[in-house]
């Protein structure tokens, strides 16, 4: 099997890194649209890759604590651990998440780790698929 056009193959899956910037939610539904996820990490290669293919840009992952303050979880259903540690890589940035202005609940890979910001913000996203 082969990745759509336009999407990049890295284990198994395949990645879509949008050119457009949209909130969570619409970026969630625009992955949808697509047969797709927002990207789920599920490992320290996969964190890496991501990384790797970002540069200095910031997008959206399918990670949020919508549903309960503090409690984050990935859109497979899987939870976060505050201090998630995949390998030997810390997950959040140093400091994150710290639900700045009490308004931070959707999850955003940077060029070093995640942070959370606000679902509104207009982001670039990373949808996944596995095929
Ligand atoms: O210092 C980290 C802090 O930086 C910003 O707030 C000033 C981020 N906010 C946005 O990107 C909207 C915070 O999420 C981040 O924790
Ligand atoms: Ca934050």
């Amino acid at each position: 099997e082969t990745c759509p056009c336009e999407w990049l193959s890295f284990n198994e899956a395949c990645y879509y890194f949008s050119k457009k910037r949209a909130n969570w939610h619409k970026a969630k539904e625009s992955c949808n649209s697509k047969n797709a996820s927002l990207a789920v990490i599920s490992s320290n290669q996969e964190l890496d890759y991501l990384k790797s293919r970002i540069g200095s840009t910031h997008h959206w992952l399918g990670l949020s604590d919508s549903e309960t303050e503090g409690s984050w979880k990935w859109l497979d259903g899987r939870p976060v651990e505050k201090r998630q540690v995949l390998a030997n890589d810390a997950f959040w940035n140093s400091g994150e998440p710290n639900n700045a202005a009490n308004n931070e609940d959707c999850g955003l890979l940077t060029s070093s780790k995640l942070n959370d910001i606000p679902c509104n913000s207009e982001e670039h996203w990373i949808c996944e698929m596995k095929l």
